[in-house]
């Protein structure tokens, strides 16, 4: 019976556009920055259809949500599915948003074909996946994972001196719920964020592996002068040697090619005034690759460029790495699970390695975990025309609803 059932593409996509209105932006998009009011309006839709859909809801110390449809047997632990409902400044209707509604379907197509499992269903929305309000990124998966404390996920502050645990007093999503729990398997459903799969004409992307990340801020500090009568020769520019480091990090990631990523997105220069030298500029930077030794040169190379330009341009220098998230290799069993599933659906499929960070990354330290990927167009994500059709929408959550039942039989 259940090998035949089939999710409700349509009231999955219904549900994504209703979604999409929460933040919507004029180019099509979403702004939904973990834990401002907007996140907070978003939580309370799917708390709510959660909760139509006759789950209980619980919400643990770091604001991430569960949805909770038991099964027959309350002592196993759940399986468990979910992704974020917090996106980027200029994000899209698909990045996170997919899985968890995909979770939400896999329920209400539980309820619609009376099938009751062996293992409870959860479905999760984790707080502050992006990283780009408060960073580090999968902060609070990583605090249900053990990777970071409780009081480190809370005191994470963004740049005007917000907390995470202050922001989620003010929206009320402080939950008094523990973080942390046994997890049966957990499956994350998410758009490549990337070219391969629509290059290749594939549905689905079975991910075995994501890549590593380590994320940096740098400050340089000179001095502030008169942009006019102040001689070239002896200016201390802050913001000049931060060009000269961004330029060396992407130099960084095509040293490494093709599978490293470099990236300088934020930098904040003071006193950012037309005609003042800049005398101080924080950025931030974002290293990747899937492997770790790789991961490790390029974090060496970094070094090197900071610290010659600092020397050459007179400035002083802070790097702090704040953040290292090692390569995953995800569960042989759970990976099988979503190959199958796609099989089983006659739906193209290749294997993959996820070049995006998910919480499904850190989910995999405490229980079998596995992710679907689906296309999405041009592989553009992050970006306010991200998009994706219903056909691969419907596919994703299928093969999801496949695997997480194969592992929700107590066998
Ligand atoms: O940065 C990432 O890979 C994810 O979007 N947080
Ligand atoms: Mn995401
Ligand atoms: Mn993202």
């Amino acid at each position: 019976m259940t090998d035949t059932i089939q999710i409700n593409g349509d009231r999955l996509w219904s549900s994504l556009m209703e979604m999409a209105k929460i933040g919507a932006t004029d180019k099509g998009g979403v702004c939904r920055l973990a834990l401002t009011d907007v996140d907070k309006a978003a939580r309370d839709l799917f708390v709510k259809w959660c909760e139509q859909a006759g789950c209980t809801v619980t919400i643990d110390r770091m604001g991430n949500i569960f949805g909770r449809r038991e099964g027959k047997r309350a002592d196993l632990p759940p399986v468990m599915t979910g992704s974020h409902i917090d996106s980027q400044p200029t994000g899209g209707k698909f990045d996170g948003i997919y899985g968890v509604l995909s979770g939400l379907e896999v329920i209400r197509t539980l309820n619609d074909a009376g099938i009751e499992t062996d293992a409870p269903i959860e479905v999760s929305a984790w707080t502050n996946e992006e990283g780009s309000r408060f960073a580090p990124a999968m902060v609070s998966s990583g605090v249900f994972s053990g990777v970071f404390d409780l009081e480190y996920g809370l005191s994470r502050a963004d740049l005007d001196g917000k907390t995470m645990g202050e922001e989620l007093e003010r929206i009320g999503y402080a939950g008094d719920a523990p973080v942390g729990k046994p997890v049966r398997a957990f499956f994350e459903v998410h758009i490549e964020q990337g070219p391969i799969l629509e290059n290749e004409s594939k549905t689905i992307g079975v991910v075995t592996d994501a890549q590593g990340q380590r994320w940096y801020e740098v400050t340089f500090t000179g001095q502030e002068a008169h942009a006019g009568p102040t001689p070239m020769a002896t200016r201390r520019d802050a913001l000049l040697g931060a060009a000269r480091v961004i330029e060396a990090v992407n130099r960084i990631g095509l040293d490494h090619a093709p599978l490293a990523c470099a990236t300088v997105g934020l930098v904040e220069v003071h006193p950012n005034s037309r005609n003042t030298i800049p005398g101080r500029v924080f950025f931030a930077v974002d290293l990747r690759h899937p492997n770790d030794e790789t991961l490790s040169k390029m974090d060496a190379a970094l070094r090197v460029a900071v610290a010659d330009v600092a020397q050459a341009l007179n400035l002083e220098t802070e790097l702090n790495e704040i953040w290292y998230s090692p390569p995953v290799p995800f569960d042989a069993d759970c990976v099988a699970a979503v190959r199958r599933a796609a099989e089983a659906n006659g739906m193209a499929h290749r294997d993959i390695v996820s070049g995006a960070g998910h919480d499904a990354c850190y989910i995999s330290r405490v229980a079998p975990t596995s992710m679907v990927f689906i296309p999405c167009e041009g592989g553009i994500s992050h970006n306010e025309i991200e998009n994706a059709t219903p056909e691969h929408v419907a596919a994703g959550c299928q093969v999801l609803l496949q695997a997480m039942l194969e592992r929700a039989q107590a066998t």
